[in-house]
Formats: C-alpha cells, structure tokens, sequence
C-alpha cells in the first residue's frame, strides 16, 4: 500500500482498474485505480485517456485508500442496545438484523398505513443502481415519496426557466475561451476538472479568468479577475452587467431577436438597474462592474460557468437565471467557447423505469420533501402533507442527522421513541448513531454500478474490482432482501442481478452491455454543436430563450410533484431578472450574513473520517474581517459563538480580509461531534422551502456573532 515499497519498475506492473468517482461531485471522473492484490489499492489516478478527467482528479480521492480500508468501516450489522443515540449497539447477523427491519416496517404500517414508512436516500454515491434501487422498493410497497430538494432544486429551478433544458455547450470548450467566469462555484475545491479546462485557455490563448463568489476562495486566488459580492445579490450584478451592455452598444440584436422572448422589454426593465445600483446592493464598487461587463461585452467567446453555490440562497433560483441571461444578450451562446453552462443532466438520461420500480408507483401516494427532514420528524402538518407520522425509515447514502437543514429539529425527531429508523452506512456517521439498526455497505470499488457526470458529458461504468470484506453488503442486496421479506419481490425489477439492471440501462440506450462497456469505459454523450449551443432553438415550446421566466408554470425537471403545491413568498419572484430581498437579510439582532461553503478535504459529510483530510482542515472555524473582528473583541484562534432563533454553535476564528465586513463562512459540513456540544452548523440554517420549488438555503442565514 505504502507507494515507497515500490520502485518503478515494479510500479509498471501494477494492475490499473478502471472506474469512475462514486462521490456528489459535478465533475465524476473517470479513475484509474492502482490494484495491489489481496483486495486493496494503492492510489488513484485520473483517467488520462478521459477527455474532460484529462488525468486529474482531486487529492482526497486520489487518497481513497485511506477510506476504503479505514479502520472504522462499519463491518457487522448492530442493534440498539439502550436508549437511542446512547452509543450502546448489539452485533447481529444479516439475517436477523433484515428480518427486524421488514418487522418493524410491517408493524408501523399495519398501525398508520403504508405511508408511514420514508424510505430516505441522497447522492453519498453517485451510481445509479446502488442509489436509486431504493425507489423500487418504495414504489411497490406504496412508502411515503421522497422529493429530493437537498442540493439542486435551486439552481435547476432558475436555470430551467432561461434555457429550458439542462444541458449547454461542451464544458470542454472551456478551453477554447477567450474568457471563463466562474460564477458561485469554488472549482478548485469542489470540481477540479473545471480548472483543467479554464486554464488550459488562459495558457494557450490568454483567456481571462473571472471568479465570482462572496469570499476570495481558493479559486478566486487562481483568477485573473476576482468580484466579491455579498451573499444573496448575484442578480443585481448581472443586471447592472446587461444595463451595461444594452447602453454601451454591446448586446447582439440580431441575436436577440432570433433567439430571445423579449428583448425589449427586458432593456426597458434594465435602464434603471446601473453600476451604481448594483453597487449598493452587491458591495462591488461601480467600476468593477463596468469592467466586467466590458469584458464580457467584448470578447465572445465568454464561457459562463455557473456553479451552484449562488443558488443556495432563497433568491438562488432568481440569481441563476439572471447570469443566465447575460450570455444570452451577448449572443455568447453562437460561439465555440461561449455561452453559459450549469449542468449536462438533461443529456445523459438513462432509462430507469425498471430500477427504480416507475410502474408500480400510486400517483395518491403523498411526498415528503427531502431538505425538510426536521419538521417532517417532528410532525409539522405542513411538512406531513396530511398524512401520518412518519414512524419506520430505511436511510441509505445520506446524512441528513448532520447535512440537513434547522438540526434541532431533524435529531429531535431521529429521539422520538415511536420512530424506527434503520441505517446502512459505511461509518458510524451522525445519523447512524441515532439510528435502531445499522447495516454496513459496501464501498463503490467493491460493487458494479454506472454513473453520469452532470459537470459534463460521460456515462461511465463503475464495476467491482475488489471483494468487500466480510460484513458489507451492497444498497442493492438489502433493497432486494427486504423485497423478499416485505412479500414484494415478485413484481418487475425484483430478483435481478446489478449487472442485468445495468444491461438494460445501456441496452435501451443503444450503448451495448455490461460486457461490452466495460471494455469501453464511458461513453461520450456530448450532442452536436448546434444542438449544444441550442443554435437551433432554446428548451422551450416557443424555442426563445425566456428573460421573463414562468416561475410557477415552468415544467423543471425536479419541479415538486403537483401534490406538493408551490412554495414560498413566489408572488415576490420578478417578471424580469432582478435583486428581490428573498434572503434571511441582516437585522440588528443578526447583524451578520454566514455561508456555509465547502470544505477543500471533505465532501459534504465523506472524507471527515480520514485522518489526511481531518488533519489537513484542522478544525472548524469562522473566517470573519478583521476589522469585525476586532470590533467584536475576537482574536486569531479564539472561540467564537454565532446564533440565531435556530441555536448557536461553537467555532475557532479564523480572521481573513478575503472577505466583506458583515459576512462569515464557516468552511465545511463537520461532524456534530468536531463542534463544542455536539451540534454541528446545521443548526443555523433553515428549513423553510424556498419559492417557487423548495430547496436548501445552506448558505443565506442571518446570525450574531460574539466571542465565546
Ligand atoms: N471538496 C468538496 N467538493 C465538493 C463538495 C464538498 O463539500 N467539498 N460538495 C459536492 C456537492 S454535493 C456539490 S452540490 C458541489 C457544489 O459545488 P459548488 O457549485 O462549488 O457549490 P457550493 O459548494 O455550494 O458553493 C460554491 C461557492 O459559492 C459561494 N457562494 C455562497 N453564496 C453565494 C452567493 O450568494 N453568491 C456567490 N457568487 N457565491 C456564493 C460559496 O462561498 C462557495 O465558494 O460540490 C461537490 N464537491
Ligand atoms: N451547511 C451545509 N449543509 C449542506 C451543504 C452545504 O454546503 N452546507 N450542502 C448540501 C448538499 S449540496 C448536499 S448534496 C448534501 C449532501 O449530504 P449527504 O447526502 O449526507 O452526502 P455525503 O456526505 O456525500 O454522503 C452521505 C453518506 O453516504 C454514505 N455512502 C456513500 N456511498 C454509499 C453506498 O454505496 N451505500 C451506502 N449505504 N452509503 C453510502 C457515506 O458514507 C456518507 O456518510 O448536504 C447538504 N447540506
Ligand atoms: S473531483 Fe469530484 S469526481 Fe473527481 S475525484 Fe474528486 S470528488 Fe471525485
Ligand atoms: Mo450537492
């Protein structure tokens, strides 16, 4: 394992395995793993031949080692022993441990009905089989819905309403830009690959990078160009940007006429919206931005990639599609290397119905929205939407006891005594421990499974290239076992293998078999340029793209189900792109604006276990100004406390003039237990589903600070 008991040549013989990256990341890459033999691996590495990986991939999964064969892994299934969250567990055998599950299953639904029962899932892998199969499962036993908000709704929502579709021009093009402007993601930290491509232009055309973001993050340290906005007003930057260029003579007329809804209207809504506007509202100095529209105004082949981050704000959805439309007035969109792009999603469909069980799901059947797990657990009618307590859960590849919005409440729920909660996880994670039965899974190496980078334009196959050890099992063995036990497995989509679910996949898509993609490895879905570059028309009936977006109307790929209604202060959402105060905007008794951003060494709640990534981040801190800071009283490394009506947690300062005054970003989802009094960051935010389609407004929260 060590790579120093290796010298080169013997390095050459090692066997390479190929996969792809299971984890929440936009940029899936396609892996090379280092097979030692005796079922461990040494390093991973990015797949050169890959064309968007181009043989990169990011430090803490280059090290997977260190998780694959951590210690800690769970290995024997546990029962709770004492009182929930105690620490006290049971080993159990697989047998005995399913067989209490499907009881407790049976029990709550013969006391509710079947609706009682949440089967709750997330992205904790990426592979299709292993993390949708759960669907199955809850389709045929007719189990509350799961209406998965956590992490895209916001962004998609906005940029669904310029573009219409998902999809937009090669992410490879990037480098071919004369200018990239990464807007509201931390590429560096969160999708590497993005970088690749952006500073392949600046080094072979001299592409300028422009990074937006609200604190100068590692990515903005890479830029050429860094706007540091305050949280919430990204919209009121891309309005001033299009005030400038409808006044300067810099929009595309002809462009615009062709290709957009309604060009007129959206220069007249513009005319008041100028620098010095926006610099009230965003805190860029009015020059900045007349700079930056400049920019953009003037070189073509602008690339805007428009991450998600910006969008966890409860005006997120307004935000992406105000910077959607900028391309759109600069007719960036007709250029190899322009236009904007957020997700391939739209692209790279697969057919699912099987395995995820679509056909055998009872439209009466109510959803539950995935961000709100607090108030759902504490039986908010709301958040229920008429139906019963939810009182049994089987929880795979998330946790929400630490990653869910308003904590308190999802762990007081996870407490309450007529709730059964079962979770297969691969750590003793936050929800684990709260949780009546515990099933260890299997690691993504360990398992066959398939998966589709929404960063940019590959279905790339994932199959086992090492046994697990003994104890692990897969998602898809326990979905298929509980069938048994729940007397459902007779129905379509049961009793089938993962590499027979992954042949139909990619039979119906043309794409071969199991077999014959293995030898292949991914295969490239990008669509045509013109298609691409929708040279041929926008996503929408009337083919335009829309600067007036049909907020309510519009068919989003994860709109709620109709059940589930609209949400939030939707009236409030504007006819053109604009700055609405939809945010948790700053009072006297939370004078301060605190995002939540991502941590370089963890991924959401994975990697917090290995040692590497836990040593390289420390502990969690607050960056804050340290002009604020001194006005509060903190110093470099003290305690500080931040609150609001929600709770208060305990970090470190960190003082860091990369940042506006008024504003704190506390840097990655820790551990409750990595925090004073075991409650981590979640506590802060909010569980409020923002308009018009819900969401998680992870970084948009109002707090006091004050030294602790
Ligand atoms: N290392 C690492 N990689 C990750 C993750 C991780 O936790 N760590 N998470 C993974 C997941 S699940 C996802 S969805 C992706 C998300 O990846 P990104 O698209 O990068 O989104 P975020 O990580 O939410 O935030 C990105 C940036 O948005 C900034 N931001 C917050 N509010 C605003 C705002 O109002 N305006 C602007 N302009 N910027 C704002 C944050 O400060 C942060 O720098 O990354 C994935 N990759
Ligand atoms: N404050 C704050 N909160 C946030 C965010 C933020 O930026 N700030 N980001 C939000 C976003 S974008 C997201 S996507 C969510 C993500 O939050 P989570 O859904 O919790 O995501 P992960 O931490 O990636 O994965 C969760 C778990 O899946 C497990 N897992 C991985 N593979 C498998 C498998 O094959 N089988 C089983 N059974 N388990 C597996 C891992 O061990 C891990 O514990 O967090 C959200 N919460
Ligand atoms: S950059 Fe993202 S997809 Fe690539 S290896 Fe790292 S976590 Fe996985
Ligand atoms: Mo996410």
């Amino acid at each position: 394992m060590n790579e120093a008991n290796f010298n080169s040549t013997t390095l050459a013989r090692i066997d390479i395995g190929h996969s792809a990256c299971p984890h929440d990341c936009p940029s899936t890459c396609a892996l090379e793993v280092e097979l030692l033999g005796g079922n461990r691996i040494g390093r991973i590495h990015g797949a050169k031949s890959n064309s968007y990986t181009a043989g990169v991939v990011c430090a803490k999964v280059a090290r997977y080692a260190d998780r694959l064969h951590h210690p800690d892994r769970l290995m024997k299934p546990l029962v709770r022993a004492g009182a929930k969250g105690e620490g006290g567990w049971k080993e159990a055998s697989w047998e005995a441990a399913l067989d209490l599950v499907a009881e407790k299953f049976v029990a709550a639904e013969e006391r509710y009905d079947s609706e009682t029962v949440w089967p709750y899932f997330y992205a904790g892998t990426m592979g299709l089989v292993q993390r949708d199969g759960i669907e199955r499962l809850r389709h045929a036993k007719k189990y509350s819905g799961f209406f998965g908000s956590i992490c895209t709704n916001l962004a998609w929502t906005g940029w669904m309403m310029g573009a219409g579709k998902l999809a937009g021009p090669d992410p490879r093009e990037m480098g071919r830009s004369d200018c990239v402007v990464i807007w509201g993601t931390n590429a560096v930290v969160t999708q590497v690959n993005v970088m690749t491509h952006a500073v392949r232009a600046r080094k072979e055309r001299g592409a300028k990078i422009v990074v937006v973001d609200i604190y100068e993050n590692a990515t903005m340290k890479q830029a050429d160009i860094g706007l540091v906005v305050k949280p919430g007003t990204d919209a009121a930057l891309a309005c001033a940007v299009m005030h400038v260029l409808f006044r300067d003579g810099m929009a595309d007329w002809a462009y615009l006429e062709k290709y957009t809804d309604d060009p007129k209207g959206l220069e007249a809504h513009l005319k008041s919206r100028t620098p010095e506007w926006a610099s009230a509202i965003t805190g860029l100095p009015a020059a900045e931005i007349e700079a930056f529209a400049r920019l953009v105004g003037t070189t073509k082949k602008t690339y805007f990639r428009l991450g998600y981050g910006f969008s966890r704000q409860r005006n997120g959805s307004v935000a992406m599609h105000a910077a959607s439309c900028i391309a759109a007035v600069t007719g960036a969109w007709q250029y190899e290397g322009g236009g904007a792009f957020h997700s391939n999603s739209g692209i790279l469909k697969l057919n699912t119905d099987l395995l995820e069980g679509t056909r055998l799901r009872d439209p009466k059947i109510r959803y539950l929205d995935h961000s709100r797990i607090g108030p759902v657990l504490v039986g908010r009618p709301d958040a229920l939407h008429g139906g019963p307590p939810v009182t049994a859960m089987l929880i795979q590849n998330t946790n929400p006891a630490n990653v869910a919005p308003e904590q308190r409440l999802v762990k007081q729920g996870f407490l309450r005594d007529d709730l059964f909660t079962c979770v297969h996880e691969q750590f003793m994670t936050d929800t684990a421990k709260l949780a009546d039965v515990v099933l260890p899974a299997t690691m993504f190496l360990e398992h066959d499974d398939i998966y589709k980078g929404g960063g940019n334009q590959h279905i790339t196959l994932g199959p086992k290239l090492v046994e697990p050890p003994k104890g692990p099992r897969t998602n898809h063995f326990v979905i298929e076992e509980l069938a048994k036990r729940l007397g459902v497995s007779h129905l379509p989509g049961f009793g089938m293998t993962e590499r027979e679910h992954i042949d139909v996949m990619l039979g119906k898509k043309g794409l071969g078999t199991f077999d014959t993609f293995r030898e292949e490895k991914w295969s490239d879905q990008q669509p045509p340029f013109e298609e691409a570059h929708y040279l041929n028309g926008f996503g929408h009936a009337d083919k335009k793209f829309h600067f007036k977006p049909n907020w309510t109307g519009q068919a989003a790929p994860n709109r709620p189900p109709r059940s589930m209604g609209v949400f939030g202060p939707y009236e409030r959402l504007p006819e053109f792109p604009d700055h609405v105060d939809l945010i948790e905007v700053a009072d006297e008794a939370h004078p301060f604006r605190l995002a939540t951003s991502p941590a370089r060494n963890f991924l959401n709640s994975s990697f917090t276990e290995t040692p590497v990534s836990k040593a390289k981040e420390g502990r969690p801190q607050l960056l804050i100004h340290p002009e604020d800071a001194l006005a509060l009283g903190l110093e470099e490394g003290g305690r500080v406390e931040i609150g609001n009506t929600r709770g208060e947690v305990v970090l470190h300062a960190k003082l860091f003039d990369g940042i506006r005054r008024g504003v704190v970003i506390a840097e990655g989802i820790w551990p409750n237990s990595a925090h004073e009094r075991g409650e981590g960051i979640n506590v802060l935010t909010g569980s409020d589903a923002p308009a018009p389609y819900g969401g998680a407004p992870v970084h948009d929260n109002h707090v006091w600070v004050r030294a602790a």
